[in-house]
């Protein structure tokens, strides 16, 4: 006996497979997909190139270690935020701003994810590492040598002599009069700018090393600033002074400097 043929139900054209707005819906799917996936690769990560930051920088005007990092921000065209921390009412020893800050010391650099960077050398080495334009150490290994030492020449041997706490504890602690804590300023200075004129007399250029500023430039100019305010005589230090100038003729140095800074006073 013939069997019957099998009533099944003919195949339907692809197009017919979903009802047109079941598609319409995939396809808006799919094009959302697509455009997330899109911004997540643009939120590049620090360490690419075109990184866009919203950093919070918290310092003093009068803060030469704040000054470093203004000085390699504004190099580097970085945009931040700036928020003082008044460090002569004692607002870096204050619960707010130790909350954030262990070390209770002024620059402190917050990333726009929350995370905090102190010690203003390891934050410019931050920088330069995430943004290498414009690059503030040489290419070359040496060079980078005779940069951080010029750099730490000022924010290791002098810098750490000199700053509010060490001079409290002179006049507090120790009674030291005015005049002994202005000397005992003084005397370091000059140890230490007797030893950066030198090792810029072996290489003589614009900046303190090559044509461009560097890192040891960031370190420098400040210092010059505090220098001036407590009216050390830098008159045996000319190459020294020569490299102040051409720091201050560019606009990231001008723009750093204390009177430039929104927290300025006289
Ligand atoms: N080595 C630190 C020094 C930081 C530092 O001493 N900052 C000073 C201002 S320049 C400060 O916060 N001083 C507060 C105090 O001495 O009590 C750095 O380079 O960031």
């Amino acid at each position: 006996m013939r069997r019957a043929p099998e009533s099944r139900p003919r195949p339907r054209p692809p197009e017919t497979l979903a009802p047109p707005d079941t598609v319409a819906f995939f396809l808006c799917v799919q094009r959302q997909l697509l455009a997330s996936a899109r911004h997540v690769c643009t939120q590049r990560e620090p360490t690419q190139p075109g990184y866009t930051f919203r950093m919070k920088l918290y310092n003093y005007f009068r803060s030469s270690a704040s000054f470093r990092v203004r000085i390699a921000l504004n190099l580097k065209g970085l945009s931040y935020e700036y928020l003082p921390v008044h460090l002569a009412k004692g607002e870096h020893r204050r619960a707010e701003f130790t909350s954030l800050s262990s070390e209770g010391l002024v620059p402190l650099l917050e990333l726009d994810n929350g995370q905090r960077i102190t010690q203003s050398m390891a934050i410019i080495e931050y920088l330069e590492e995430t943004h290498p334009q414009s690059a503030l150490l040489p290419a070359d290994a040496i060079g980078r040598a005779r940069v951080r030492a010029l750099a730490q020449l000022i924010a290791c041997e002098v810098h750490p002599l000199n700053n509010l706490r060490v001079l409290k504890y002179l006049t507090h602690e120790l009674a030291q009069n005015e005049a002994a804590k202005n000397s005992w300023y003084r005397h370091w200075v000059a140890l230490g700018l007797q030893a950066f004129e030198a090792r810029l007399a072996e290489a003589p250029a614009t900046f303190s090393h090559g044509e461009t500023p560097t890192l040891a430039d960031c370190c420098l100019v400040p210092q010059i600033f505090n220098a001036q305010r407590f009216d050390c005589d830098l008159s045996a230090y000319p190459r020294t002074m020569a490299v102040f100038e051409a720091c201050m003729k560019l606009d990231a140095f001008q723009k750093a400097q204390p009177s430039a800074c929104p927290d300025a006073e006289k």
